[in-house]
Protein backbone atom coordinates (compact mmCIF):
# COMPACT_ATOMS: atom_id res chain seq x y z
CA UNK A 1 0.00 0.00 0.00
CA UNK A 2 1.29 3.24 -1.08
CA UNK A 3 2.08 5.74 2.11
CA UNK A 4 -0.17 8.75 2.45
CA UNK A 5 0.82 11.67 0.78
CA UNK A 6 -0.91 15.21 1.96
CA UNK A 7 0.00 16.70 -2.03
CA UNK A 8 -1.14 13.74 -3.75
CA UNK A 9 -3.78 11.50 -1.79
CA UNK A 10 -7.37 12.75 -1.21
CA UNK A 11 -8.33 12.88 2.23
CA UNK A 12 -10.79 15.10 4.70
CA UNK A 13 -9.12 18.57 7.00
CA UNK A 14 -10.72 19.91 10.19
CA UNK A 15 -11.95 23.30 10.44
CA UNK A 16 -11.30 24.04 13.93
CA UNK A 17 -13.02 27.64 13.76
CA UNK A 18 -16.20 26.64 12.14
CA UNK A 19 -16.29 22.98 13.22
CA UNK A 20 -16.66 21.76 9.88
CA UNK A 21 -14.74 19.41 7.44
CA UNK A 22 -13.51 19.81 3.65
CA UNK A 23 -11.94 17.71 1.47
CA UNK A 24 -8.91 17.87 -0.35
CA UNK A 25 -7.94 16.40 -4.04
CA UNK A 26 -4.69 17.65 -4.88
CA UNK A 27 -4.18 15.32 -7.40
CA UNK A 28 -7.04 16.79 -9.40
CA UNK A 29 -5.28 20.08 -9.67
CA UNK A 30 -4.10 18.64 -13.09
CA UNK A 31 -7.04 17.39 -14.81
CA UNK A 32 -7.97 19.21 -18.25
CA UNK A 33 -10.37 22.59 -18.60
CA UNK A 34 -12.79 22.91 -20.85
CA UNK A 35 -15.51 24.98 -19.33
CA UNK A 36 -15.54 28.17 -19.14
CA UNK A 37 -13.15 31.16 -19.38
CA UNK A 38 -14.94 34.43 -17.66
CA UNK A 39 -12.99 37.11 -19.33
CA UNK A 40 -11.52 39.83 -16.48
CA UNK A 41 -9.90 43.06 -17.79
CA UNK A 42 -8.08 45.55 -15.82
CA UNK A 43 -9.92 48.46 -17.29
CA UNK A 44 -8.37 51.84 -17.32
CA UNK A 45 -10.25 54.04 -14.75
CA UNK A 46 -9.22 57.67 -14.01
CA UNK A 47 -8.33 58.89 -10.89
CA UNK A 48 -12.03 60.98 -10.75
CA UNK A 49 -15.29 59.76 -12.62
CA UNK A 50 -18.25 61.97 -12.80
CA UNK A 51 -20.48 59.06 -13.05
CA UNK A 52 -19.38 57.54 -10.10
CA UNK A 53 -21.64 57.14 -7.34
CA UNK A 54 -18.90 57.10 -4.46
CA UNK A 55 -16.48 59.29 -5.90
CA UNK A 56 -15.55 63.05 -3.72
CA UNK A 57 -18.37 65.45 -4.18
CA UNK A 58 -20.43 63.58 -6.51
CA UNK A 59 -24.03 63.22 -5.69
CA UNK A 60 -25.08 59.34 -4.92
CA UNK A 61 -28.13 57.43 -6.26
CA UNK A 62 -30.98 59.24 -3.86
CA UNK A 63 -29.50 62.47 -4.31
CA UNK A 64 -27.61 62.84 -1.51
CA UNK A 65 -23.97 64.67 -2.22
CA UNK A 66 -20.98 63.26 -0.92
CA UNK A 67 -18.51 65.21 1.00
CA UNK A 68 -15.13 66.88 -1.17
CA UNK A 69 -13.21 64.03 0.80
CA UNK A 70 -9.71 63.80 0.60
CA UNK A 71 -9.18 60.59 2.83
CA UNK A 72 -11.08 57.60 3.61
CA UNK A 73 -15.17 58.62 3.33
CA UNK A 74 -18.01 56.85 5.69
CA UNK A 75 -21.70 56.98 5.19
CA UNK A 76 -24.55 55.32 5.54
CA UNK A 77 -25.89 52.78 3.09
CA UNK A 78 -28.29 54.56 1.32
CA UNK A 79 -29.74 51.22 0.20
CA UNK A 80 -29.14 49.08 4.03
CA UNK A 81 -29.96 45.76 4.42
CA UNK A 82 -30.68 46.61 8.05
CA UNK A 83 -32.70 48.86 9.32
CA UNK A 84 -32.58 51.01 13.15
CA UNK A 85 -36.29 51.37 13.37
CA UNK A 86 -37.41 48.33 16.29
CA UNK A 87 -41.19 46.74 15.56
CA UNK A 88 -43.53 45.16 17.82
CA UNK A 89 -43.03 41.83 17.07
CA UNK A 90 -44.81 38.27 18.29
CA UNK A 91 -43.52 34.93 17.86
CA UNK A 92 -45.67 32.28 15.85
CA UNK A 93 -43.80 29.73 18.37
CA UNK A 94 -44.09 27.38 15.92
CA UNK A 95 -40.48 25.16 16.23
CA UNK A 96 -40.72 24.90 12.24
CA UNK A 97 -40.91 28.19 11.39
CA UNK A 98 -38.70 30.63 13.32
CA UNK A 99 -38.21 33.83 12.80
CA UNK A 100 -37.26 36.86 14.64
CA UNK A 101 -36.71 40.88 13.79
CA UNK A 102 -33.28 42.14 12.88
CA UNK A 103 -31.84 45.48 13.58
CA UNK A 104 -29.02 47.22 12.33
CA UNK A 105 -27.52 49.12 10.36
CA UNK A 106 -25.04 49.37 7.31
CA UNK A 107 -22.14 51.86 5.95
CA UNK A 108 -20.10 52.53 2.81
CA UNK A 109 -16.30 53.02 3.48
CA UNK A 110 -14.58 54.53 0.64
CA UNK A 111 -10.74 53.67 1.02
CA UNK A 112 -9.56 56.88 -0.83
CA UNK A 113 -10.80 59.67 -3.57
CA UNK A 114 -9.08 58.11 -5.80
CA UNK A 115 -11.63 56.52 -7.99
CA UNK A 116 -8.44 54.27 -9.49
CA UNK A 117 -6.61 53.06 -6.40
CA UNK A 118 -7.22 49.78 -5.10
CA UNK A 119 -5.58 48.67 -1.35
CA UNK A 120 -2.63 46.64 -2.90
CA UNK A 121 -1.83 50.31 -5.34
CA UNK A 122 -2.51 52.64 -1.84
CA UNK A 123 0.44 53.77 0.38
CA UNK A 124 0.72 51.76 4.17
CA UNK A 125 0.17 55.16 6.27
CA UNK A 126 -3.30 55.45 3.67
CA UNK A 127 -4.35 51.99 4.38
CA UNK A 128 -3.22 52.81 8.23
CA UNK A 129 -6.18 55.65 7.97
CA UNK A 130 -8.35 52.51 6.57
CA UNK A 131 -7.69 50.39 10.03
CA UNK A 132 -8.24 53.52 11.63
CA UNK A 133 -11.58 54.08 10.13
CA UNK A 134 -12.66 50.42 10.84
CA UNK A 135 -11.33 50.97 14.54
CA UNK A 136 -13.33 54.23 14.88
CA UNK A 137 -16.52 52.69 13.09
CA UNK A 138 -16.45 49.33 16.01
CA UNK A 139 -16.77 51.96 18.81
CA UNK A 140 -19.09 54.21 16.87
CA UNK A 141 -21.64 51.43 15.88
CA UNK A 142 -20.58 48.98 18.63
CA UNK A 143 -21.66 51.86 21.52
CA UNK A 144 -25.22 51.76 19.92
CA UNK A 145 -27.23 49.88 22.65
CA UNK A 146 -29.03 47.58 19.51
CA UNK A 147 -25.75 46.84 18.27
CA UNK A 148 -23.99 43.66 19.28
CA UNK A 149 -21.39 42.77 16.54
CA UNK A 150 -20.26 44.86 14.02
CA UNK A 151 -18.98 43.00 10.20
CA UNK A 152 -16.47 44.90 8.59
CA UNK A 153 -15.74 43.32 5.00
CA UNK A 154 -15.01 44.33 0.99
CA UNK A 155 -16.23 42.91 -1.95
CA UNK A 156 -13.52 43.06 -4.58
CA UNK A 157 -14.38 42.90 -8.66
CA UNK A 158 -17.37 42.28 -10.14
CA UNK A 159 -17.25 38.36 -10.41
CA UNK A 160 -17.36 39.35 -5.91
CA UNK A 161 -21.16 40.97 -6.79
CA UNK A 162 -19.19 44.32 -6.16
CA UNK A 163 -21.20 47.30 -7.62
CA UNK A 164 -18.82 49.85 -8.00
CA UNK A 165 -15.24 49.59 -8.96
CA UNK A 166 -14.38 52.81 -6.46
CA UNK A 167 -12.15 51.22 -4.03
CA UNK A 168 -14.71 50.65 -1.07
CA UNK A 169 -15.66 48.29 1.66
CA UNK A 170 -19.22 47.89 3.90
CA UNK A 171 -19.78 47.68 7.34
CA UNK A 172 -22.95 45.64 8.16
CA UNK A 173 -23.98 45.74 12.47
CA UNK A 174 -26.50 43.91 13.81
CA UNK A 175 -28.22 42.73 17.29
CA UNK A 176 -27.46 39.13 16.29
CA UNK A 177 -24.17 37.48 15.66
CA UNK A 178 -24.49 36.29 11.98
CA UNK A 179 -23.95 32.41 11.92
CA UNK A 180 -20.69 32.37 10.70
CA UNK A 181 -19.30 34.41 13.73
CA UNK A 182 -21.68 32.63 15.69
CA UNK A 183 -20.18 29.33 14.69
CA UNK A 184 -16.72 30.33 15.32
CA UNK A 185 -17.40 32.24 18.81
CA UNK A 186 -18.52 28.89 19.91
CA UNK A 187 -15.05 26.95 18.84
CA UNK A 188 -13.05 29.83 20.14
CA UNK A 189 -14.87 29.64 23.60
CA UNK A 190 -15.09 25.52 23.78
CA UNK A 191 -11.36 25.75 23.36
CA UNK A 192 -10.48 28.64 26.05
CA UNK A 193 -12.78 27.01 28.33
CA UNK A 194 -11.12 23.54 27.70
CA UNK A 195 -7.73 24.91 27.43
CA UNK A 196 -7.20 28.80 28.92
CA UNK A 197 -5.83 29.79 25.66
CA UNK A 198 -6.41 31.24 22.48
CA UNK A 199 -7.58 28.76 19.74
CA UNK A 200 -5.75 30.89 17.10
CA UNK A 201 -2.88 31.94 19.00
CA UNK A 202 -1.95 27.88 19.69
CA UNK A 203 -2.67 27.62 16.16
CA UNK A 204 -0.27 30.32 14.90
CA UNK A 205 2.35 28.99 17.02
CA UNK A 206 2.14 25.66 15.57
CA UNK A 207 1.91 26.89 12.07
CA UNK A 208 4.99 29.36 12.73
CA UNK A 209 7.44 26.06 13.22
CA UNK A 210 5.91 24.21 10.80
CA UNK A 211 6.38 27.39 8.07
CA UNK A 212 4.51 25.24 5.14
CA UNK A 213 1.75 27.23 4.95
CA UNK A 214 3.11 30.98 5.73
CA UNK A 215 2.45 33.65 3.44
CA UNK A 216 4.72 36.03 5.08
CA UNK A 217 4.97 37.95 8.51
CA UNK A 218 5.84 41.01 10.38
CA UNK A 219 6.23 41.96 13.44
CA UNK A 220 2.56 41.92 14.77
CA UNK A 221 0.98 39.78 11.58
CA UNK A 222 1.21 36.91 10.14
CA UNK A 223 -0.47 35.76 6.40
CA UNK A 224 -0.79 31.92 6.39
CA UNK A 225 -2.82 29.66 3.62
CA UNK A 226 -5.02 27.99 6.93
CA UNK A 227 -5.02 24.08 7.02
CA UNK A 228 -8.36 24.27 6.11
CA UNK A 229 -8.88 26.88 3.50
CA UNK A 230 -11.46 26.35 1.04
CA UNK A 231 -10.75 28.66 -1.82
CA UNK A 232 -7.82 28.10 -3.78
CA UNK A 233 -5.66 31.47 -2.79
CA UNK A 234 -7.43 31.30 0.68
CA UNK A 235 -5.38 33.56 3.36
CA UNK A 236 -5.73 34.59 6.71
CA UNK A 237 -4.50 37.38 8.70
CA UNK A 238 -3.40 36.54 12.59
CA UNK A 239 -2.28 39.00 15.08
CA UNK A 240 0.87 37.16 16.84
CA UNK A 241 -0.81 38.85 20.12
CA UNK A 242 -3.71 37.82 21.75
CA UNK A 243 -6.22 40.48 21.48
CA UNK A 244 -10.13 40.53 20.75
CA UNK A 245 -11.15 43.46 18.31
CA UNK A 246 -9.97 46.31 16.13
CA UNK A 247 -9.14 48.98 19.21
CA UNK A 248 -6.76 46.64 21.37
CA UNK A 249 -4.40 47.39 18.88
CA UNK A 250 -1.71 49.87 19.46
CA UNK A 251 0.00 52.07 17.14
CA UNK A 252 2.67 49.80 15.85
CA UNK A 253 0.30 47.14 15.39
CA UNK A 254 -1.90 48.93 13.50
CA UNK A 255 0.89 50.23 11.61
CA UNK A 256 1.42 46.73 11.23
CA UNK A 257 -1.88 45.72 10.11
CA UNK A 258 -1.91 47.88 7.87
CA UNK A 259 1.24 46.77 5.96
CA UNK A 260 0.09 43.12 5.89
CA UNK A 261 -2.69 44.03 4.03
CA UNK A 262 -0.77 45.78 1.39
CA UNK A 263 1.69 42.61 1.18
CA UNK A 264 -0.85 39.76 0.67
CA UNK A 265 -3.12 42.14 -1.72
CA UNK A 266 0.28 42.97 -3.53
CA UNK A 267 1.21 39.33 -3.98
CA UNK A 268 -2.70 38.40 -4.75
CA UNK A 269 -2.73 41.22 -8.03
CA UNK A 270 0.66 39.89 -8.80
CA UNK A 271 -0.31 36.00 -8.87
CA UNK A 272 -2.46 36.33 -12.41
CA UNK A 273 -1.10 40.17 -13.25
CA UNK A 274 -5.01 41.42 -12.82
CA UNK A 275 -6.67 43.14 -9.94
CA UNK A 276 -7.31 40.58 -8.14
CA UNK A 277 -10.96 40.17 -6.71
CA UNK A 278 -12.07 38.40 -3.50
CA UNK A 279 -14.17 39.03 -0.57
CA UNK A 280 -12.62 39.78 2.61
CA UNK A 281 -13.58 40.91 5.74
CA UNK A 282 -12.61 40.84 9.83
CA UNK A 283 -13.35 38.81 12.53
CA UNK A 284 -13.33 40.12 16.04
CA UNK A 285 -15.27 40.27 19.35
CA UNK A 286 -18.83 41.23 19.73
CA UNK A 287 -19.59 44.35 20.98
CA UNK A 288 -22.43 42.82 23.45
CA UNK A 289 -20.95 44.57 26.45
CA UNK A 290 -19.87 40.91 27.59
CA UNK A 291 -16.31 39.87 28.09
CA UNK A 292 -14.87 37.69 25.37
CA UNK A 293 -11.41 36.38 26.32
CA UNK A 294 -11.67 34.01 23.67
CA UNK A 295 -11.63 36.28 21.13
CA UNK A 296 -8.36 36.59 18.70
CA UNK A 297 -8.66 39.17 16.04
CA UNK A 298 -8.23 38.13 12.87
CA UNK A 299 -9.11 38.71 9.03
CA UNK A 300 -9.90 36.55 6.32
CA UNK A 301 -9.82 36.24 2.78
CA UNK A 302 -11.67 34.31 0.41
CA UNK A 303 -10.50 35.16 -3.37
CA UNK A 304 -12.21 33.04 -6.13
CA UNK A 305 -9.49 32.81 -9.26
CA UNK A 306 -8.01 29.30 -9.75
CA UNK A 307 -6.20 28.72 -12.76
CA UNK A 308 -5.59 32.16 -14.04
CA UNK A 309 -7.45 35.63 -14.33
CA UNK A 310 -10.48 34.05 -16.03
CA UNK A 311 -11.10 30.69 -14.51
CA UNK A 312 -12.72 30.39 -10.90
CA UNK A 313 -13.04 27.76 -8.49
CA UNK A 314 -17.03 27.11 -8.29
CA UNK A 315 -18.28 26.11 -5.00
CA UNK A 316 -21.34 24.16 -6.85
CA UNK A 317 -22.74 20.19 -7.25
CA UNK A 318 -20.78 18.43 -4.30
CA UNK A 319 -19.80 21.62 -2.44
CA UNK A 320 -23.41 22.58 -2.05
CA UNK A 321 -24.93 19.03 -1.54
CA UNK A 322 -21.69 17.28 0.16
CA UNK A 323 -19.06 19.75 1.79
CA UNK A 324 -16.45 21.97 0.09
CA UNK A 325 -13.24 20.87 -1.79
CA UNK A 326 -10.34 22.00 -2.74
CA UNK A 327 -8.13 20.69 -5.19
CA UNK A 328 -4.66 22.42 -5.54
CA UNK A 329 -3.20 21.62 -1.95
CA UNK A 330 -2.76 24.59 0.83
CA UNK A 331 0.73 23.37 1.21
CA UNK A 332 0.99 24.19 -2.63
CA UNK A 333 -0.94 27.85 -2.47
CA UNK A 334 1.26 28.84 0.32
CA UNK A 335 3.92 28.16 -1.77
CA UNK A 336 2.73 29.66 -4.55
CA UNK A 337 1.88 33.31 -2.57
CA UNK A 338 5.07 32.72 -0.93
CA UNK A 339 7.11 33.13 -4.44
CA UNK A 340 5.18 36.10 -5.41
CA UNK A 341 7.06 39.48 -5.95
CA UNK A 342 6.25 41.82 -2.82
CA UNK A 343 6.45 44.99 -5.11
CA UNK A 344 3.33 45.26 -7.45
CA UNK A 345 3.24 44.30 -10.95
CA UNK A 346 2.08 47.36 -12.10
CA UNK A 347 5.26 49.14 -10.47
CA UNK A 348 7.66 46.95 -11.38
CA UNK A 349 10.46 48.42 -13.82
CA UNK A 350 11.33 45.96 -16.62
P1 LIG B 1 -20.94 46.77 -3.19
O1 LIG B 1 -20.32 47.25 -4.42
O2 LIG B 1 -20.01 45.85 -2.40
O3 LIG B 1 -22.27 46.19 -3.45
O4 LIG B 1 -21.14 48.04 -2.25
C1 LIG B 1 -21.64 49.23 -2.70
C2 LIG B 1 -22.65 49.68 -1.70
O5 LIG B 1 -22.90 51.06 -1.91
C3 LIG B 1 -23.99 48.96 -1.90
O6 LIG B 1 -24.32 48.28 -0.71
C4 LIG B 1 -24.24 51.34 -1.72
C5 LIG B 1 -24.97 50.08 -2.21
O7 LIG B 1 -26.19 49.91 -1.52
N1 LIG B 1 -24.58 52.54 -2.47
C6 LIG B 1 -25.15 53.60 -1.80
O8 LIG B 1 -25.37 53.54 -0.59
N2 LIG B 1 -25.46 54.74 -2.49
C7 LIG B 1 -25.25 54.89 -3.82
O9 LIG B 1 -25.54 55.92 -4.37
C8 LIG B 1 -24.66 53.78 -4.61
C9 LIG B 1 -24.30 52.55 -3.87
Amino acid sequence: MTAFNNNEHPHRRYNPLLDEWILVSPHRAKRPWQGQNEKITDEHRPEHDDNCYLCAGNVRANGIKNDEYTNCYVFENDFSALLKEEVNYTNTKHSLFQSKPERGMNKVICFSPKHNLTLPEMEVEDIEKVVQTWASQYIELGNQDFINYVQIFENKGSIMGCSNPHPHGQIWAQSSLPTQVEKTQKSLQNYYEKNKTSLLKDYLDEEIKQQERIVMENDHFVVLVPFWAIWPYETMIISKRHFGNIIAMNKEETTAFADIIKGITVKYDNLFETSFPYSSGIHQAPTDRVSHPEWHFHMHFYPPLLRSATVKKFMVGYEMLGEAQRDISPEQSAKILRDLPNIHYKTKTN
